[in-house]
């Protein structure tokens, strides 16, 4: 059936009011914008024209029509405090640190809070950094963890109470992050709660980082300006900021995931700040790794209604308008070029599209092979459970969305291939 919550509670916000479809046969035929084709309309013929011309053209098409503009760079007066630290975490097998990274000069909110444990070994060690739904506490049971102190979305297993983490929310999504198997591969893991940098949810942009960078007289982002995917991407860049101060920290080596929403904003991250050396998006769907011109799944129209502060407001433009968004998706994936990048679906999560997240993939791949790298090595959308480890990696799986040990045991195995060579 392949039936999602997601879904369910798509119907019940109102299926006639956003029609989803969910037959192949009735997606209508689509053209892509060419990733190499250049505004002038030259094609891009060496990877130094792809680094010079089209890249920064694609990169701001994207902040102008889709997640705005970002404040660039790290804050001047941006400074970390080491809250708790300790080397003998996970029965001894990791170092565990807490940082608190602050932003302006002033120690009040916004400030976010980080959460890494590193393996035990000599020099600088490589990580996986991923943002959490629920709080820190709730990515480990480890009791020294600091329980989160910023505003949590309710949930339905009643372990958020009046939107605080509490003591039972301990451990609630260790099932999408096996730590320890992260760590006796050989990778640190780093992960902050999203909502340190924009609560995710619409309050006209004034409890997360954006008022920190408005002018004079401004009290909302611009229409090409950035929106929560844009704050939460911002946060990403700023835990690398971290990173490169920290000896014990390979900042070269940093692998970002995200899921969902996050996925969405690790390839924006990806997109970006080219320090991320890998970039993982995991059922990031609409909006992330999904082709929005293929009308599967969610659509830009419902996403901006539900979510009218996760992109800019020039986004808004495109609502069942698709094609006349001057970039899709693939165009995204392809600024990870010639980096690595993944996009990992689910069988059952057919609200994210998994054939258009494969599809994006594979119209990623001519910008890789300018750089004399394969890119998608598929030509066919594979069956369940069948990954395709190639540069631009694609697996779906079985189930529901959700990130699974699966998912992380080829997140894994593609992070030592291309990034560590473990
Ligand atoms: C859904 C949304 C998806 C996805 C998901 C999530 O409600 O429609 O685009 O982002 O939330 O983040 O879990």
């Amino acid at each position: 059936m392949g039936l999602t919550l997601a879904i369910i509670a798509a119907a019940l916000l109102g299926a006639e009011e956003f029609p989803t479809n969910y037959d192949e046969a009735r997606v209508a035929p689509y053209v892509l914008p060419d990733p190499l084709m250049m505004q002038s309309g030259e094609m891009v013929a060496t990877p130094e024209q792809w680094r010079e011309k089209r890249r920064p053209e694609i990169l701001e098409l994207f902040r102008t029509h889709v997640y705005g503009h970002t404040p660039g760079g790290k804050p001047e007066d941006m400074h970390c405090e080491l809250r708790e630290t300790s080397d003998d975490a996970l029965n001894g097998k990791a170092v565990r640190k807490q940082i608190r990274v602050y932003f302006t000069k002033s120690n009040d909110r916004p400030f976010m809070d980080m959460l890494i444990y590193l393996p035990k070994g000599k020099g600088p060690q490589p990580l996986f950094l991923g943002m959490n739904f629920k709080g820190n506490q709730s990515v480990s049971k480890d009791p020294a963890v600091f329980l989160a102190d910023c505003w949590l979305a309710k949930d339905k297993d009643g372990l958020i109470v009046d939107n605080r983490a509490t003591e039972q929310s301990r451990g609630a999504e260790t099932r999408r992050w096996p730590l320890e198997l992260i760590v006796e591969r050989g990778y640190g893991l780093a992960t902050i709660c999203y909502n340190d940098l924009d609560p995710d949810f619409d309050d006209g942009f004034k409890n997360g980082v954006h008022p920190l960078f408005y002018k004079d007289g401004q009290d909302k982002p611009a229409a090409d300006e950035w929106g929560a995917i844009g704050a939460w991407a911002w946060g990403y860049s700023r835990a690398m900021d971290y990173f490169e101060s920290d000896g014990d920290v390979d900042a070269k080596r940093v692998a970002i995931m995200g899921h969902s929403r996050l996925g969405k904003t690790s390839l924006w991250a990806g997109a970006q700040d080219e320090r991320f050396a890998l970039v993982i998006s995991n059922e990031s769907g609409c909006g992330g790794a999904a082709l929005s011109r293929r009308d599967y799944g969610e659509t830009t129209s419902r996403i901006n209604h539900v979510f009218p502060h996760w992109f800019c407001n020039n986004y808004t433009q495109y609502n069942d308008n698709d094609a006349a968004c001057p970039v899709d998706q693939h165009q995204l994936i392809a600024l990870m070029a010639p980096r690595p990048v993944y996009v990992a679906s689910a069988q059952g999560d057919e609200w994210a599209d998994p054939r258009g997240e494969f599809l994006a993939a594979r119209h990623a791949s001519p910008v890789y092979r300018l750089f004399g790298l394969e890119g998608l090595a598929a030509a066919e959308f594979p069956p369940a459970n069948h990954p395709i480890a190639s540069i631009v990696g694609y697996h779906m799986r079985t189930g529901e969305h959700d990130t699974t040990a699966y998912d992380w045991w080829q997140f894994l195995n593609f992070a030592d291939k291309y990034m560590t060579g473990h």
